[in-house]
């Protein structure tokens, strides 16, 4: 199977009461394990079989949109888990912070504005800060869409499809994007990104 469910990197009530274990169980448990298993269906058979997720969501963009949907949203869940930690937000290595201050206007606006993407990304999508041709960018894209398939390498996200926060916030988004970047973000994850970050 090319694509396999990562187990969650902390316990599943560890991001309470930010996130609950009830959420983080139907979200990585049966949303996410979805899109592998309908993903794996897919690649079945196909020449994208057995290559890497980022080549996969890349290959089946605007070509395959049932493969493109679940490769998409499996490259960004990968990530989704790892962007969050038990006790995370909080203040922001050096480095990632100065290069807010000076592309993004400062780490306060850098906040309201990604809040503000995943707040008017109408339905369900995902809020972005991604780095393109060496700069910092704050992105908002639809349903499993991401910065990769824009020339940009996404450095940070936040699920906003309704199954990420409506057992926890109902329909109170705002309030769930405000939790996430102030309580849940893993500056260390987002910071290792940008070292990786390949545009
Ligand atoms: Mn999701």
């Amino acid at each position: 199977m090319t694509f396999s469910l990562p187990e969650l990197p902390y316990a599943y009530d560890a991001l309470q009461p930010y996130m609950s274990k009830e959420t983080l169980e139907f979200h990585h448990d049966k949303h996410h394990k979805a899109y592998v298993d309908t993903g794996n269906t897919l690649l079945q058979g196909s020449e994208l079989e057995g290559k890497s997720v980022e080549e996969i969501v890349k290959a089946s963009y605007g070509k395959n949109q049932p493969l493109f949907n679940n490769a998409g949203q499996h490259y960004n869940h990968i990530h989704f888990w790892q962007w969050m930690k038990p006790n995370g937000g909080g203040a922001i290595p050096g480095s990632l912070e100065k290069k807010i201050g000076d592309e993004l206007g400062g780490v306060e606006k850098f906040k309201n504005d990604f809040i503000e993407a995943g707040k008017t990304q109408f339905g369900s999508g995902w809020a972005w800060l991604a780095v393109k041709n060496g700069k910092l960018e704050i992105m908002k894209t639809p349903n499993g869409e991401n910065p990769l398939v824009h020339g940009a390498s996404p450095i940070l996200g936040v699920d906003v499809w309704e199954h990420s926060y409506y057992i926890d916030y109902r329909n109170r988004r705002p309030d769930y994007l405000k939790a996430f970047i102030d309580n849940l973000v893993n500056w260390e994850h987002v910071e290792k990104m940008l070292s990786e970050a390949k545009v």
